[in-house]
């Protein structure tokens, strides 16, 4: 008699469940436990650190491979060059407005206002000298590269990698060798951030239930205020900056852009994978939006690895969470920091799921905030996740549209063949 057992039976019902299933029981399950232990839960707060230590542990690797492969991406042709500037230019400003909402969605909506959080005596005890603007710009250069990766000062890594990306095209074929390393170690830490995110439900127990266990049930309403700034953030990035951009740069009906652009949408929304959501991507771009098929398979690929408005309007409110949750004033110069860390720093974010949490990590290190914040948001991050996933890939179609009509590469027969919602009268 042949004895069969499911893959659930044979794996364990846990093994078989999807990783933000486990995150959010872990959350669950901490704030349980630490309502109950109550500050004796302080105990279990190490088995959290250990998973934000690996968090910090991927930031430095995995911000500077994915740029300098997000930049070594785009071909060298003249037209691939002229679309490649183009569409980062569109990249960048629809992203620094991301965040700025999401900053100013933060700043009026006060989620972590009133929770009175106290960080690691060693890292609220670090005064944070507000830096002024001149400095912050010219610190952006590192004076030694070596020195920035190993100091984990991420807006120089960033430049750095940015200028060997761009050094790299410019070298043709002598840089090939050095493109497939990076390449390689790019994948490599994709990888080890999944690995590394096995163990956040576990990671995140711990940290909730500290956290639950010396502040009480009330952390769990300015979650919901998060949620709620995130995903109106959202949306309004995408019914204002899209849809603007759309009807006045290229001319055309937005209905047919919202439109032709759901099923795009729904994958990205329950995948949580702008790259997982490509295909899908590419086909609403020709047969929903008449983008042609050499413009959507150069702007797409280029969109969903560097563009990422979503998250960086996340990282906004989410840096304003922590701030107001730990009492943190920010100076102007800090909500500067933050919009070109996460600017440039979506550059660097990956389109698989849970990215835009480790590319948090890099924000707050930035301004001085602490990682514990990053913990609590863990635990909502794939509700978060879900809408900044839509928006990243709302735009990388926004911007598809953009460039094809730019460059005289999109059929308006197909992109107004979409009937408008509303059906004429
Ligand atoms: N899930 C990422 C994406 O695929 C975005 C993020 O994690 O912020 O775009």
């Amino acid at each position: 008699m042949s004895i069969t057992t499911s893959s659930a039976q044979q794996g364990g019902l846990w093994s078989n469940l999807a990783l933000w299933k486990k995150i959010l029981i872990g959350m669950i399950a901490g704030i349980i436990v630490g309502a109950i232990m109550g500050p004796d839960a302080e105990m279990l707060k190490p088995i959290g650190t250990l998973f934000i230590n690996a968090i910090k542990m991927l930031i430095v690797p995995l911000v500077f491979c994915s740029l300098v492969v997000g930049v070594t991406a785009m071909q060298d042709s003249a037209k691939m060059g002229r679309m490649g500037l183009k569409s980062i230019v569109i990249y960048l400003m629809t992203t620094a407005v991301a965040i700025t909402i999401g900053l100013g969605l933060g700043t009026l909506l006060e989620p972590g206002a009133g929770l009175n959080m106290v960080a690691d005596a060693n890292a609220a005890a670090v005064a944070k000298e507000a830096p002024s603007l001149v400095s912050t710009i010219i610190n952006l250069i590192p004076k030694n590269p070596i020195e920035a990766l190993a100091g984990g000062k991420i807006l120089q890594i960033i430049v750095f990698a940015l200028g060997l990306g761009i050094a790299l095209n410019m070298i043709g074929e002598k840089g090939e060798p050095a493109v497939k390393i990076f390449n390689s170690l790019a994948e490599a830490m994709f990888k080890l951030t999944e690995l590394v995110m096995k163990f956040a439900p576990y990671g995140i127990f711990a940290l909730m239930a500290w956290v639950a266990g010396k502040y009480g049930m009330d952390v769990l309403l300015p979650l919901f205020k998060v949620i709620g700034a995130v995903y109106l953030g959202c949306v309004l990035h995408v019914l204002v900056v899209y849809t603007g951009a759309i009807s006045f740069i290229a001319g055309l009906p937005p209905m047919q852009y919202l439109k032709g652009i759901i099923n795009a949408q729904m994958m990205a929304f329950s995948s949580t994978s702008s790259s997982g959501t490509l295909p899908v991507s590419i086909r609403c771009a020709r047969e929903n939006l008449g983008v042609s098929k050499g413009t959507a398979s150069f702007v797409l690929p280029l969109g969903a690895t560097i563009n990422m408005d979503g998250t960086a309007l996340y990282q906004g409110v989410a840096a304003l969470f922590v701030a107001q949750a730990f009492g943190i004033d920010l100076s102007t110069a800090d909500y500067l920091t933050i919009i070109a860390t996460a600017t440039l720093a979506s550059v660097g974010t990956a389109g698989v799921p849970g990215a835009g949490l480790i590319m948090l990590s890099l924000v707050l290190t930035t301004v001085g905030l602490p990682m514990e914040g990053l913990a609590i948001i863990a635990g909502i991050d794939r509700i978060l996740d879900m809408a900044r996933t839509s928006v990243n890939v709302s735009g990388d179609l926004m911007v598809s549209v953009l460039i094809g009509k730019s460059e005289g590469e999109l059929d308006e027969s197909i992109y107004n063949a979409h009937e408008p919602v509303t059906e004429p009268e």
